[in-house]
């Protein structure tokens, strides 16, 4: 039976860089998740008797979610629901099978690479038919359905069995439990060279990857040790848990600290990766040596013709503002064009659709291609692979050769978490207004060619976005930025971009913070950071 229950607004239901997310408690509340389901199917059209696919991280409130998930969904007239067993999808496994099956689109339960469990995040985000996030277009319609909804539609059924692999019938609809890792898998098969990577590891090349109890170990397991044999052990933390064996399920140097130490140490594997909570996310590490996700964006598009899937050359490489510029220079001596968009990975949709785009990064460590329209952490770990496999030689020496050829960006992030939001509104405003009178100033050697505050000119739909981070821009190369993130959940989150250039021929090997240090300092002063909210320094640097 389909009931119809009548609700409450509420006004916080925003969606912002990918998707909505809040504590598990907002959440709980009666009627949220209800609400901001009913206002995505109230926001789209034309989806009667199409298929939905649903899944979701793993974390707390992730199997209740699915139900509700799936009871609407079906009331509201979709004909299929495909939900991965144990209500599991990882992001990337998501967007392969909306664009798999031809599905009108997909719901994620996940606030990615926030921390989980009862006093942790979730969230929910919507990807449309060709696979990717929601653009802003449609985000903005459902935020505005969420601040006047009246009732939302549900099937008043018992709840389905997630956990057995088959179909069944909730009302009109069919929903079809399937294995969350085997479409995945398969497409991973057609882009790499699994019959090297499998030889590199026969060889005695050895592997550790770190799946921080969020949805990745599954299909690691799969993938590296079942069918690459990568040997046995190679994936720890290898099962999803509801709130991530209470960490951060977030893969870098900070948050997967263990698989960091080790690969710094003198037990060291040859390689080292990690993916964050929904599997969209990667960390790429050597023996020795971790590679920022700029220079693995850049080093991946110079080495892409290696691995089957890309064998036939890039048509464009497109990056996020705050991501190092270290890829342009790739695509530039390539020859195919290159692209800074907005942060966020809705905004590489319309490029990659259009056929301007193959490969795209975010310096948040996300790495992804046309393969699909989401960024894809194990994707990103079998690209090394392809790569180091047809290469056979250290990561240490592949970033090396890589910068010898293009030069060096040095690159680090600062975040300063959970301040108070009017704090960094302000903090923001100041250095909006100091656009204007920044360009011309000098600060010892720094000279400032130009400041702004970032918009963007989708060159396909032609739709534009403003006010998306503030960017100073110095003679030479150097870069700081400063953006306020859209994922966090307490507060407001400070992002603090720094970057500077070494040609080839300058100093390559100095330590990054090191090497950084005057740009850092200069953006402390330059936004008042000490004196506006009272942090001294970054909780994360990356
Ligand atoms: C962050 C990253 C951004 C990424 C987004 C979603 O957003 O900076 O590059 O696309 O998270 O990633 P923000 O607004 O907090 O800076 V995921 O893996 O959390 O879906
Ligand atoms: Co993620």
């Amino acid at each position: 039976m389909i009931r119809s229950v009548s609700t409450q607004p509420f006004a916080d239901q925003k969606p912002g860089t990918s998707g909505l997310r809040k504590q598990v408690s907002v959440f709980q509340q009666p009627g949220y998740l209800e609400n901001y389901i009913q206002s995505i199917f109230d926001s789209v059209e034309d989806f009667k008797g199409k298929t939905l696919v649903a899944g979701g991280d793993g974390r707390f409130f992730n199997r209740e979610a699915i139900q509700i998930v799936a009871k609407i969904a079906a009331a509201n007239g979709f004909g299929r629901i495909m939900i991965g067993k144990g209500a599991i999808l990882s992001t990337p496994a998501v967007s392969a099978l909306i664009r798999h099956l031809g599905a009108f689109g997909g719901i994620i339960l996940s606030a990615s690479h926030n921390p989980g469990g009862p006093h942790g995040d979730f969230g929910v985000k919507y990807n449309i038919s060709a696979g990717g996030p929601a653009p802003e277009k449609i985000t903005d319609a459902i935020f505005e359905r969420t601040k006047s909804i009246k009732a939302y539609r549900i099937v008043d059924a018992p709840d389905i069995d997630i956990d057995r692999l088959g179909t069944l019938k909730l009302e009109g609809a069919t929903i079809e439990i399937i294995d969350p890792v085997k479409q995945y898998q398969s497409l991973m098969e057609t882009l790499f060279d699994f019959d090297a990577i499998r030889a590199l590891f026969a060889s005695g090349f050895r592997m550790r990857f770190d799946g921080l109890h969020a949805v990745t170990g599954p299909y690691a397991r799969a993938i590296f040790e079942d069918e690459l044999k990568s040997g046995a052990g190679t994936v720890v933390n290898g099962t999803p848990l509801p709130d991530f064996g209470g960490h951060h399920p977030d893969p870098n140097p900070t948050y997967a600290k263990d698989l960091y130490d080790l690969m710094m140490s003198k037990s060291a594997p040859d390689f080292g990766g990690a993916s964050d909570g929904d599997g969209d996310r990667n960390m790429i590490l050597g023996r020795g040596v971790y590679v920022t996700p700029s220079d693995s964006l850049a080093i991946i598009a110079a080495n892409a013709k290696l691995a089957p899937g890309y064998a036939k050359g890039l048509a464009g490489v497109a990056r996020s503002m705050p991501t190092s510029a270290a890829a342009d220079r790739v695509a530039a001596k390539l020859g195919v064009r290159h692209y800074e968009t907005p942060t966020g990975w809705k905004f590489f949709g319309n490029l990659l659709d259009a056929g301007l785009a193959t490969l795209c990064g975010e310096e948040s460590f996300g790495t992804g291609s046309n393969h699909m329209r989401e960024k894809d952490g194990v994707w990103a770990v079998l690209f090394w692979l392809n790569i180091l496999a047809a290469r056979r030689m250290s990561v240490a020496d592949l970033v090396r050769h890589h910068w010898a050829t293009y030069g060096r960006n040095y690159y680090t992030r600062h975040d300063y978490e959970a301040i108070d939001l009017g704090a960094a509104q302000a903090l923001m405003g100041a250095l909006k207004g100091a656009t204007a009178t920044l360009p011309g100033k000098s600060f010892g050697p720094l000279t400032v060619e130009a400041a702004d505050d970032f918009a963007y000119h989708d060159p396909v739909d032609g739709s534009d976005a403003s006010d998306q981070g503030i960017r100073i821009m110095f003679e030479g190369g150097s870069r700081i930025v400063y953006r306020l993130s859209g994922t966090g959940t307490v507060g407001a989150t400070l992002r603090v971009y720094i970057e500077h250039y070494e040609p080839p021929e300058g100093d390559l090997a100095q330590d990054t913070q090191t090497a950084l240090a005057r740009l850092v300092s200069l953006s402390r002063e330059l936004s008042g950071i000490e004196a506006r909210t009272g942090r001294k320094a970054p909780d994360v640097v990356t």
